[in-house]
This record gives structure tokens, C-alpha cells and sequence, in this order.
């Protein structure tokens, strides 16, 4: 699938931990998906690492209903639950279901991402049947698990010359320091907690994005 007015600058990424466990945890959920489209936000993954399967196709199932047809809703790690939850693709990782084998449950028409570390893993990931590639961490992030060494931005300009599928960066990018990540090649830049953040305006956050991308 195609963006027609180009790959978006930003992929907000919402991490399930962001989200309240109780009864208003979906109605959180909806808001804070309007409040993302509202911004100008047309490129959303939701990231549950912890949650059952059940769990994580009831938060899908109120992101659609939320977003509408506007918004492009990627899951992270599970094809058959973004196929049952009418997403629009899927998001997989080194360790995950292979690129070929999502796009075997996903079909042709949704969309496939992957992520990537190193220069073997992009190499690889330019072959395969996926819309995009991200790479990093490309500064350090507190929002994954061990994650892989910190490529940089000399990383990005690495994985800019290995690929020209749409390359989104990811790790650590904050306000301060996308411009600099978009310089080193990036098409997009993915980010968790400049957004998500407790305390923080998720809409007004994605907005200053937006706008520095302008
Ligand atoms: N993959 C590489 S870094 C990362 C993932 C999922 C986490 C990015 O989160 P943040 O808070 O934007 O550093
Ligand atoms: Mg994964």
C-alpha cells in the first residue's frame, strides 16, 4: 500500500504500558487515537509486549473503530491479529515471524515493516517483501528490553545507502534531535516515549514533530 502524499515524517509508536488497566483503559485508547489524527498523525503502530492475544485484539479492535479509515494502523509482532483486527499492517522484528511468512497471513494489500540493526540484517531486509525498514536503536531508549547497540545517526546514513525502500528511525529521537536523524537519510521517525510519556500531550507532542518536518 501506498502513501499519496509520501511515506509519513512521523510513526508515533503507542506502547500498551502507556495505557490504563482498568475500565477507561479503551476509552483512553480512542481518545488518544483521535487526539493523534487530530495532529496530523497518518502513521500509528500500537505495541503490546505483555498483554494476552485477547488483550491486544480488544485494544486493536478500539483503535480501528477509532481511527477510521484515516489513519494507517501497523501491530507490532502479530500478522493474524492485525488481519483480524482490520489493521493495516503488521510490525516484526529479528526475532519474530519472518517478513515472508507476515506477508504470507497479511496478503498483498497491507502493509509489512521490519526492523533491522546492522548492516546484514538491512541487506537482508532490502530483499524482502516489506514496505518499509526501520533501523535502530539509534540513540539509547529506555523503552525496549535489551536492546541491540546504538547505530547512530552514521547508522541511519548506513542504512540510507543500503536501501531506497522508506527507511524509518527509531531509539531515543526526541524534538531536539529528528531534524538531524531525517539529515542522516531517515524518510520517517518512529518514536515511543517523546510522545507517550506520562504527563505528556501525545496530540501536542506530535504536532511540534509534524511541524519541524515541515
Ligand atoms: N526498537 C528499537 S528502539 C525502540 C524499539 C521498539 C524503542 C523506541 O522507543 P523510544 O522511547 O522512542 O526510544
Ligand atoms: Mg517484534
Amino acid at each position: 500500500m501506498g502513501f499519496k502524499e509520501g511515506f509519513p515524517a512521523l510513526y508515533p509508536i503507542l506502547d500498551a504500558s502507556f495505557l490504563p488497566a482498568g475500565g477507561d483503559r479503551h476509552s483512553r485508547l480512542g481518545q488518544l487515537v483521535a487526539e493523534l489524527a487530530d495532529a496530523g498523525v497518518r502513521l500509528l503502530q500500537y505495541r503490546n509486549k505483555q498483554g494476552s492475544e485477547a488483550e491486544i485484539l480488544a485494544d486493536a479492535h478500539s483503535m480501528r473503530a477509532a481511527a477510521g479509515s484515516g489513519l494507517t494502523l501497523i501491530l507490532n509482532d502479530w500478522p493474524d491479529l492485525a488481519v483480524e483486527a482490520d489493521f493495516d499492517g503488521v510490525h516484526v522484528g529479528q526475532q519474530d515471524i519472518s517478513p515472508a511468512a507476515a506477508r504470507a497471513i497479511v496478503g498483498g494489500e497491507k502493509m509489512v515493516g521490519v526492523s533491522t540493526h546492522n548492516e546484514a540484517q538491512l541487506r537482508a531486509a532490502d530483499g524482502e517483501p516489506v514496505d518499509y525498514i526501520a533501523i535502530g536503536p539509534v540513540f539509547s531508549t529506555s523503552s525496549k528490553e535489551n536492546p541491540d547497540p546504538v547505530v547512530g545517526l552514521e547508522g541511519v546514513r548506513l542504512a540510507r545507502s543500503y536501501t531506497r525502500k522508506p527507511l524509518v528511525a527509531i531509539g531515543g529521537i526526541t524534538r531536539e534531535t529528528a531534524l538531524q536523524v531525517r539529515d542522516a537519510g531517515a524518510d520517517s521517525i518512529a518514536v515511543i516515549s517523546a510522545i507517550f510519556a506520562p504527563q505528556g500531550n501525545p496530540g501536542k507532542l506530535a504536532k511540534d514533530f509534524i511541524r519541524i518536518f515541515l
